[in-house]
């Protein structure tokens, strides 16, 4: 499994970092390297170094790192939307957007200080020969800060996503009330590429990519400020700010390396899970659901005076709180408990995390983020798990991915209740977790 894992990271490497999949996705995206960096450390290294430090080279003035950096030798039909849609380096220039690289004007979830950590903890004096830590440093500094000045939209200390591509789970039915506000660009005003290589009864449909659209160009309108974009698509979701808490501890871990100040960084993990518990904990549910910023207010689950209201959908998201180290016991104890009930069912209805509520309205076994299980979300609750004492069930865990990799050909996503692989084969970050479960 080691070496057919590694194949699909040598295949996918395109000389300075790694595609998710050829045919899918062909240029590099921002929470894929992270995932890639973290398995592609036990292959080499250096290569694992480069992936994060390509990402991090295309980084905006402004501090974001974009969700897509795109290599300018695909052609412009491979992928959409593609540079002409972004145009990134002359709508973006307010913004700091690189001059020479074309990228997204989005982001994605900030797991790149937590992959660079144990990318150098790998091979702590080949990353200290060639300065690894000292240059990303201060860049995922910039990044974090970004999303601390510029992404508090709800004002309570949480970074706002502003597009369903941001939490990186495209379809997720929390995102259908916000979105259902957005006018959906015309039909037929853009050609998609996806359904080249993807099947149309997995992908987001039309409608949705119709509305990604019209919130993408109006962001870019506004030369992607964050003072200027009206962002009518405003949600503060706990997948991404789980992950930023994550990585602000192990910006902690890297300025200790450094001899630096870890404290601050420190706070303000401990002041995210703060924020995070207060404003997207719900007892109900059992679970952190979306807080939706757009949503009139009104109605019973406004009334908590935070501001917005909280999304009534159960996806994965609201789980992944469980890789922060700092969260308060009982309420890990109600996640542990939900992860196996009725509505996740890990371990009796299924054997790996679905993507969405088994139970749900909008639950569908094969659509993208709609119920189908992910390999990044199964790692990250593997690691969650570990962090709160639960090794036999992060073991049995890891033995279902690393089962589930192998035999699906390292798919992009399943089939929750079969394990039948969907979508692209030799998807890169599921080579790459699968590599990391090895070690
Ligand atoms: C898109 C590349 C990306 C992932 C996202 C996934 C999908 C579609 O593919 O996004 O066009 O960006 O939802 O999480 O990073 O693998």
């Amino acid at each position: 499994m080691r070496r057919a894992a590694c194949q699909v990271l040598l295949g996918n490497w395109t000389g300075s970092s790694t595609v998710p999949s050829h045919q899918l996705y062909p240029h590099q995206w921002s929470w894929d390297s992270a995932f890639i960096a973290i398995g592609l450390r036990h292959l080499s290294p250096v290569r694992a170094q480069q992936e994060v430090e390509t990402l991090l080279a295309a980084q905006w003035g402004d501090g974001r790192v974009p969700h897509i950096v795109f290599n300018r030798a695909v052609p412009l039909d491979a992928y959409f939307p593609s540079p002409d849609f972004w145009r990134s380096s002359s709508a973006g220039a307010a913004a700091g957007a690189p001059r020479t690289t074309e990228t997204s004007g989005v982001v994605q979830p900030p797991v790149h200080a937590l992959a660079a950590w144990l990318v150098h903890s790998a091979d702590p004096d080949t990353s200290a020969r060639r300065g690894f830590l000292a240059r990303v440093y201060p860049r995922l500094v910039a990044w974090h800060r970004y999303l601390a000045d510029h992404r508090d939209l709800g004002g309570h200390g949480l970074a706002a996503v502003v597009h369903p591509w941001e939490p990186g789970m495209d379809n997720s039915p929390c995102w259908d009330g916000p979105l259902a506000r957005v006018e959906p660009a015309a039909a037929g005003s853009f050609r998609r590429a996806d359904l080249v290589h993807g099947s149309a009864a997995d992908r987001p449909t039309d409608l949705d990519y119709r509305r990604y659209v019209r919130l993408a160009a109006e962001y870019r309108d506004h030369g992607y400020r964050d003072a200027e974009a009206p962002h009518s698509f405003a949600v503060e979701d706990p997948g991404f700010n789980a992950l930023f808490i994550a990585a602000e501890y192990a910006l902690a871990r890297i300025a200790e390396a450094l001899g630096g100040e870890a404290e601050p960084h420190r706070q303000r993990a401990a002041a995210l899970t703060e924020a995070l518990v207060e404003r997207l904990w719900s007892p109900e549910a059992g679970q952190f659901l979306c807080r939706d910023l757009r949503a009139a207010s009104g109605g019973r689950a406004a009334r908590d005076g935070q501001g917005g209201r909280l999304v009534a959908e159960r996806s994965a998201a609201g789980l992944l709180p469980l890789v922060a180290p700092q969260l308060p016991r009982p309420i890990v104890r109600t996640l542990l408990r939900t992860v196996s009930g009725e509505h996740y069912g890990l371990g009796t209805a299924v054997r790996l995390l679905p993507s969405y509520d088994l139970r749900g309205a909008a639950f569908d076994r094969h659509r993208y983020w709609r119920g189908p299980a992910w390999f990044n979300v199964n790692w990250l609750l593997e690691r969650g798990l570990r962090r709160h004492g639960e090794e036999a069930r992060a073991d049995a865990l890891a033995a279902e991915v690393l089962h589930a990799a192998a035999a699906s050909g390292f798919a992009e996503y399943l089939d929750p209740y079969t394990g039948q692989g969907r979508g692209a084969r030799g998807f890169s970050w599921t080579a790459a977790l699968a590599l990391d479960l090895l070690a």
